[in-house]
């Protein structure tokens, strides 16, 4: 199934849902992951940050699954703030906006949302791409698991100070000048910080610590966007900033 899912993402061609194939648990699921990201690292790639899922109600409800799902985000998925991305890579993807954390210190325990604070030292606006590897992009929660949580691409904005208060910011997704979703920071998990404090738990589980230097995704704010060639793609949020790509 690691295979399965690592050609998909790689060629860019979906797959059918392997859960309706093979039923698997939660646990298969995360170990599905780990097995298809070891593929990326066998070529090359490098782990550089970590992305939480479905922390928000409308991404929730937009893919019907209602847990907290958690994936790996490797160099090969960076997009240069400002820069392209070829939608030749991708099979159908999405735009979501988000907050991204920059993480100072290994996080290697579960943490308390007091004790976050200590190992974070950034923030900026963020988009991710999700780009599901099933066909129509529709998943159980351990397909999705299975799938790095569809993560695919992502792009974050000049880092600012975690000092800033991240509750109630409003989060816009603009796509070539028009505003196709607005939201706000409480919609994650009614303070962004909580993210990382679930971020911290739900990796510990399976053993993944979150190494310094890492970025850490806190999750979308509002329902993701399908994008098209030619498109350019910005988010921006209060307080934060704003950051933007293109699709060439
Ligand atoms: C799964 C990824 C969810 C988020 O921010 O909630 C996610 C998907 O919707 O395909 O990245
Ligand atoms: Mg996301």
């Amino acid at each position: 199934m690691a295979q399965i899912l690592d050609r998909a993402a790689k060629d860019a061609k979906p797959v059918a849902q392997l859960s309706h194939q093979h039923p698997f648990s939660e646990d298969d699921a995360y170990a599905i992951q780990k097995l298809s990201i070891e593929q990326r690292f066998e070529r090359g790639e490098k782990l550089i940050g970590l992305k939480m899922g479905f922390t928000s109600r409308a991404k929730m409800e937009q893919m019907g699954v209602h847990d907290l799902i958690w994936g790996r985000l490797t160099d090969d998925m960076l997009i240069s703030a400002g820069g392209d991305t070829p939608f030749g890579k991708y099979i159908h993807p999405r735009a979501e906006p988000e907050i991204c954390f920059r993480v100072a210190k290994t996080i290697d325990k579960p943490l308390t949302l007091e004790a976050c604070k200590a190992y974070i030292d950034a923030v900026a606006p963020a988009t991710e791409i999700i780009d599901s590897r099933y066909e129509n992009f529709k998943f159980s929660l351990e397909d999705v698991v299975a799938d790095n949580c569809s993560s695919t691409g992502f792009v974050v904005g000049e880092w600012q100070s975690p000092e800033i208060d991240l509750s109630d910011l409003k989060i816009e997704l603009i796509i070539d000048g028009e505003t196709v979703q607005s939201g706000n920071s409480n919609a994650i998990l009614g303070n962004p910080w909580e993210s990382v404090m679930e971020a911290s738990r739900c990796c510990n589980k399976y053993g993944q610590t979150i190494p310094a230097g890492s970025y850490l995704m806190a999750g979308a704010a509002t329902s993701a966007v399908y994008l098209e060639p030619g498109q350019r793609v910005r988010t921006i949020v209060e307080k934060l900033g704003e950051v933007d790509f293109s699709l060439v």
